[in-house]
């Protein structure tokens, strides 16, 4: 072990520094759980093997990720035909989001980022609802009591504090009655909000209370143009430790793995076991958003890299290899079709609420400055009227 100097601790916190400065996330990504591999071998084995789903529901899992990625596609199109005015795409991350959803059971809440479009659709928000916030006409666009599935937030890590400050209402309610059904949180969020203040501070909170809570960190390489590495000196899995409790990193485009990892946290902490971080390993294939263009700041021979890892392709082989037949995946695309052609006529019959909306939803109950802004764009609005009715 080198001499850096640093104070003796408890763990091998030098070991762990001189092996991954520089870290080389991209290409050797050393201590991840893996069940199906890209070639569509599997093998399911280690500590996480009990908890992988039946082979039989591999079709389902694919098929969710078939139909998103759909999904994913004919947004960007309507975001450049000018009918969203922006598209957040999901591209590469369908298994560590479609898989980490299937681990939920209906009772579980999720605080989501912004991106997370497969596990909103799996846990029952309807397609074109997601839609409504990217084309301006409302700043939700479901009510998050029907699915558990939090609105999306765009201050980044804002939503982690919310999990944590969440879970622990759920382990009181549970405390005082132990009948209601054991739940947990799920926060969500990327590699670079991993490097905000309000991730360390609900990892703190989440240890001191040992709530319920599996953060989810989708490490897809990128936040905007700044690469994890310069964020990170270990793999972000790591930094569990520091907090004390498990982090765990998983190939985030193996569907059955992730789901046997996020379903094993997910026991745990609804069992007393406390929080977990999951650092799902994947990458973001499409832009940031349709307002990004990537090639400013990363070589096309690493984005090349990822081509053979996709998500799908892996589940693609693997079902082939075991009998699913051509009509499965002939259906499957008609399905999208159809997907993508209601979505497409849903987005386009959407209506914005009128001003006043606004006006009627921004508190809870009547406010008097808002009263007066309303009746003072009345009367702006009645002087039009006069006017053109004196032409
Ligand atoms: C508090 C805050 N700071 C900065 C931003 C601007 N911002 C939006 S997305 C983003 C990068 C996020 O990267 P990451 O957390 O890895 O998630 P990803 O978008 O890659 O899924 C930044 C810096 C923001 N939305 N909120």
């Amino acid at each position: 072990m080198a001499t850096s100097g640093l104070p003796a601790a408890e763990f091998d916190a030098e070991e762990q520094f001189d092996a991954h400065h520089p870290p080389d996330l991209t290409r050797d990504p050393a201590g991840m759980v893996q069940f199906l591999s890209p070639d569509g071998e599997l093998k399911v084995s280690g500590p996480y093997g009990g908890y992988a789903p039946a082979e039989g529901e591999l079709e389902v899992l694919y098929r969710d990720m078939y139909l998103i990625r759909r999904f994913d596609q004919e947004a960007t199109a309507l975001q450049r035909q000018g009918e969203l005015a922006l598209w957040v795409q999901l591209r590469g991350q369908e298994a560590a989001q479609v898989g980490s959803a299937y681990a939920m059971l209906p009772q579980d809440y999720v605080f989501p980022t912004y991106r997370e479009h497969a596990v909103a659709v799996a846990r029952g928000v309807a397609p074109a609802d997601l839609l409504k916030l990217f084309r301006g006409i409302t700043n939700g666009g479901w009510n998050p009591k029907d699915s558990n599935f939090h609105l999306y937030t765009l201050v980044l890590a804002a939503q982690s504090l919310h999990a944590v400050g969440y879970a622990m209402g759920m382990q009181r309610d549970q405390a005082a009655d132990p009948a209601l059904p054991k739940a947990a949180t799920v926060a969500y969020f990327g590699d670079g909000a991993s490097s905000e203040g309000d991730v360390h501070e609900s990892m703190v909170f989440a240890a001191s209370f040992n709530a319920p809570v599996v953060f989810f960190c989708q490490n897809n390489h990128w936040a905007i143009s700044v690469p994890t590495e310069v964020q990170s000196r270990v793999p972000l899995a790591h930094r569990a430790r520091g907090y004390g409790f498990p982090g765990i990193r998983v190939d985030g485009n193996d569907v059955l793995a992730v789901r046997a990892v996020t379903r094993w946290a997910l026991e745990r902490a609804r069992n007393g076991g406390g929080p977990t971080l999951i650092e799902a390993f994947t990458y973001r294939m499409s832009a940031h958003t349709t307002a990004d263009d990537p090639t400013k700041y990363r070589l096309p021979a690493d984005e090349e890299l990822w081509v053979p890892r996709d998500p799908l392709i892996r589940v693609e082989r693997r079902l082939r290899a075991t009998g699913t037949g051509d009509d499965f995946f002939a259906d499957l695309e008609q399905e999208a079709a159809v997907l993508a052609r209601e979505l497409r006529a849903d987005v386009l019959a959407m209506e914005a609420p009128g001003l006043e909306h606004r006006f009627a939803t921004t508190y809870a109950e009547a406010h008097p400055l808002i009263q007066e802004e309303l009746q003072a764009w009345k009367d702006y609005e009645a002087g039009f009227a006069r006017e053109e009715g004196l032409s």
